[in-house]
């Protein structure tokens, strides 16, 4: 069989054992699927290959409609993110390879996304060295409640305080995507978050030709209905790409050793310069600056105590969900 070898395509979707790829900045997706070689390696992963990936493989000649390309070279990887696959669980899950940033998209309102959540997912983009920016979505219904302006307001605190950008948006009536579109602009961004708040109701208010799969949130719950599947890569009519995502059930971190873990809360890095002792762990040492840094407001308690509960984990520096 005649063969034609192709390089540095770009995975942009998996369902299955088929991966559908294209060659950026162009946009004509094929499908393939994985050498056996390939799918041998990587047991410790749910998958060997993620959205983003960059592969090399050759192409069958006259490829008729079942005739697959074939990947047979995984590129090395600018970073990646990552988490454990489920409680208990040694398999880990690659998110998605090769992004220029992640957005953590939060509901201003239902459904509301737990602190400790937050935290993991902002603290495994520090580790892989993903930026990140969070985004406050369905600001459109804050005037629900004065109680949801609040929890908005003090979200919006925290994280501004920690060093991160905190967009807020609305989906619905637009408010803010412009900005969002100029950001996601040459880039290849992540929409990641829990189920419901409204990932790809964004995605299709940034390019309407997308046409994307939502749903209400449950009313019973107030929580999201696993509408998105897969996830996607899709090119933006205003430019860039986005990979849409499902919503995320549970956040495991990977890896991570007690005496790494503050390094990857930015705030909480910085003030330990000024610590007393090398090798502080800032849970409670004489002289650590990190604790007076809480005192003075300048790391929030909301942030320390997430950290504290992380570092206390039982499993021998490893995390768990
Ligand atoms: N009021 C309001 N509702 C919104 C906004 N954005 C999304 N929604 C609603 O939130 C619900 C969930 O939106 P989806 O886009 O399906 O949420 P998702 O994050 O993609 O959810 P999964 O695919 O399940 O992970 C839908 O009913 C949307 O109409 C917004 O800005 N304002
Ligand atoms: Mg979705
Ligand atoms: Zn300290």
């Amino acid at each position: 069989m005649e063969q034609q070898v192709f390089q540095n395509a770009t995975v942009i979707k998996q369902t299955g054992s088929l991966y559908r790829l294209t060659f950026l900045p162009g946009w004509e997706p094929f499908t393939a699927i994985l050498s056996g070689r390939l799918r041998l390696k990587g047991d410790h992963l749910t998958n060997p290959l993620a959205v983003g990936d960059r592969v090399n493989g050759y192409l069958q000649a006259a490829a008729r409609q079942n005739d697959a390309a074939v990947i047979t070279e995984i590129l090395p990887r600018k970073n990646y993110l990552i988490r454990k696959s489920a409680n208990l669980s040694r398999q880990a899950h690659i998110i998605a390879a090769n992004l220029d940033w992640a957005y953590i998209i939060l509901s201003a309102t239902e459904p509301q996304t737990p602190f400790p959540f937050i935290d993991r997912f902002l603290v495994t983009c520090q580790a892989y060295r993903v930026p990140a920016t969070l985004v406050l979505n369905k600001t459109d219904e804050l005037d629900l409640a004065d109680g949801y302006r609040s929890q908005a307001a003090h979200c919006r605190n925290i994280y501004q305080r920690a060093g991160y950008e905190v967009l807020e948006v609305s989906a619905r009536t637009g408010f803010g995507m412009d900005l969002l579109a100029g950001k996601l602009k040459d880039k290849i961004s992540l929409f990641s978050g829990i189920s419901g708040v409204g990932k790809s109701t964004l995605a299709n208010k940034l390019d309407p030709s997308l046409n994307l799969k939502t749903a209400s949130i449950s009313s019973a719950h107030l929580t999201g209905k696993h509408t998105t599947t897969f996830y996607q890569m899709h090119p933006l009519v205003t430019g860039g790409y986005i990979i849409d995502s499902p919503g995320i059930k549970g956040f495991g971190l990977l890896e991570m050793t007690k005496e790494e873990l503050y390094h990857y809360f930015p705030e909480i890095f910085a003030a330990s310069s000024s610590c007393r002792f090398n090798g502080c762990l800032h849970a409670g040492e004489p002289g650590c600056a990190v604790k007076e840094a809480v005192l003075k407001g300048v790391v929030s308690t909301e942030r320390y105590d997430s950290y504290l509960k992380l570092l206390d984990d039982p499993d021998g520096g490893k995390y768990r969900i």
